[in-house]
């Protein structure tokens, strides 16, 4: 009897002498598959793709002693010491506090004489057994480092709730720095109009991207969103409603430089759009006399285009932009303020041509640059205006043309970046206008190139429009913009040389347990190997 009990104590013990040695052996050097228990994510998988990554060495492990170096004397860097901390303390259990201490070990965010190549948006993040250190020149650089260092943690550390561990960031170094300057998104807050919580949500998910843009659709002919002191009737009568009939709504200044402040909290600039001259219904509504004809037409909550304008022929219509160009420019610090331009169906070409040339000098007496949707580039743009290109064939001469006299383009083609367009013919909501667009299709477009006989140097980046005719809530939002939106940020961020979309589908596929964790409503596209 006795004999047994040794025999099974001796098996058990065998047992589990086997187990250690079977986890020794994965966790000392082998690449471990990301699923192996504790090893940590491979440091170049993530989204955007790195602009240089060098593996190796010995992870680095978040533990209870852990500590979150920032800048001694920098209220930014401890502001952005204190996101990563609001992010990685829930998860983990950790104190992790946040000090201006100097220190060889923790997780260090420094600011520092980087090497130019990283310019102001660009990182090093380098990670070995002692530390993680991010350094940047500018803030912005630390805060992409932080996205970064928040993607080569496991999905698991975005949860609200304690999680098991180990919490590991593998060995090697990150340098990376961005291939555009202007990486944007556009929420049309018109035809729906989202309120200040749910552009923060919006904001908090873009800037995990590297995002660093918010366009705002502020005015088109089912609503009017953002209060004009000059002119009270445009907020309080013209944005009543909305797409439906529903309620409609805009925001008080107050509420504009909230998003604002959030907004750069998080390193994005706002670029505030008055669609002009067409898409104007809720102006056109709110004050008569701003018609041709002195009658002021309903409010409207279709989705046609292209039957509203503003009165060219009037003086009050120029008086009537400059009040409104004022107050916005005067609560916008971004350099940009993007008057539309599109579908103005209802605007005879000569009168287009005459009504750019009045508004756009308008923009630039208040300090901004001028911002337009490509149909612009049909007048005469002002030196120095950027040319949104929404087009689907990139053979629009008049765009090469106005690229090559000094027009810069941000590059939305709707066949690819409009994030209303349906994935497929079963998509619930979305439109399909410029065609079904799935994830590998979004991704499938360079900018450089796109349009043809625009000089790349041309290009100031990418923009994904998303527009909300069909949408209502922050979940339709999120069903419709990921995962595209991912795609874009990296055409945005990512050299050339990395744009494929069988690694890229890979790596999306990883970010899959994130969006979940995070609470995001994502499209399971049948093109994507999800895990
Ligand atoms: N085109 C219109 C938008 C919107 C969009 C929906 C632009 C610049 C179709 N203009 O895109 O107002 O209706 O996909």
């Amino acid at each position: 009897m006795r004999q047994r009990r040794q025999h099974r104590t001796l098996a058990r013990l065998l047992g589990s002498l086997v187990l250690v040695a079977a986890a020794g052996l994965t966790s000392i050097g082998a690449s471990a598959p990301p699923s192996a228990a504790g090893a940590p994510r491979p440091l170049g998988q993530i989204v955007p793709a790195p602009a240089s990554v060098t593996a190796g060495g010995s992870a680095y492990t978040i533990g209870s002693a852990t500590v979150i170096r920032v800048a001694a004397g920098s209220p930014e860097t401890q502001r952005i010491g204190d996101y990563l901390a609001a992010v990685l303390r829930p998860s983990t259990g950790y104190a992790l506090p946040v000090t201006g201490g100097a220190g060889a070990d923790g997780i260090r965010l420094l600011l520092g004489a980087g090497d130019k190549a990283l310019g102001d948006e660009g990182y090093r993040l380098t990670s070995s057994n002692g530390a993680v250190t991010v350094t940047a020149n500018q803030p912005a650089g630390l805060f992409h480092g932080v996205q970064t260092l928040r993607q080569l943690l496991p999905a698991a550390v975005e949860k609200k709730g304690k999680q098991p561990g180990p919490w590991k960031i593998a060995g090697g170094t990150i340098t990376d720095w961005p291939r555009y300057a202007y990486r944007g998104a556009m929420l049309d807050v018109s035809r729906h109009f989202f309120g200040v919580d749910q552009v923060k949500r919006y904001i908090d998910q873009l800037a995990l991207y590297k995002i660093n843009t918010l366009h705002l659709h502020l005015s088109d002919d089912q609503g009017w969103r953002i209060a004009v002191d000059s002119w009270p009737r445009l907020a309080g009568y013209g944005g009543q409603t909305q797409v439906g009939g529903g309620k409609g709504g805009s925001y008080t200044k107050a509420d504009y430089q909230a998003i604002i402040a959030y907004a750069s909290a998080h390193y994005l600039r706002v670029v505030p759009e008055i669609d002009t001259p067409g898409h104007t219904n809720a102006a056109l509504a709110s004050y008569a006399e701003l018609n041709c004809n002195g009658v002021a037409p309903p409010l409207y909550t279709g989705t046609n285009v292209g039957f509203s304008s503003l009165c060219v022929a009037k003086a009050v219509t120029y008086k009537f932009l400059d009040d409104v160009v004022r107050e916005i420019a005067a609560m916008t610090p971004g350099p940009y303020l993007h008057i539309g331009g599109d579908e103005a169906h209802s605007t005879p070409h000569s009168d287009y041509v005459a009504f750019m040339d009045k508004v756009q000098p308008i923009v630039q007496k208040y300090g901004k640059t001028v911002m337009a949707w490509h149909e612009i580039t049909g007048a005469t743009p002002v030196q120095g205006a950027i040319a949104q290109y929404w087009g689907t064939l990139g053979n629009e001469a008049q765009v090469a043309a106005a690229a090559k006299a000094g027009t810069k383009l941000v590059m939305s083609p709707a066949n690819h970046a409009y994030l209303d367009m349906k994935y497929d013919a079963k998509s619930p909501l979305g439109t399909s206008w410029a065609g079904y667009v799935d994830v590998d299709k979004s991704y499938a477009w360079d900018p450089a190139t796109f349009v043809k006989g625009v000089p790349a140097g041309a290009v100031l980046g990418v923009e994904a429009p998303i527009w909300s005719e069909t949408l209502t809530n922050s979940s339709q939002i999120e069903y419709m913009a990921f995962p595209r939106l991912p795609g874009i940020a990296e055409i945005g961020w990512s050299p050339v040389s990395t744009h494929d979309w069988a690694s890229y589908k890979v790596r999306l596929a990883q970010q899959g347990p994130r969006f979940t964790a995070l609470g995001i409503n994502y499209y399971r596209s049948p093109v994507v190997p999800w895990v």
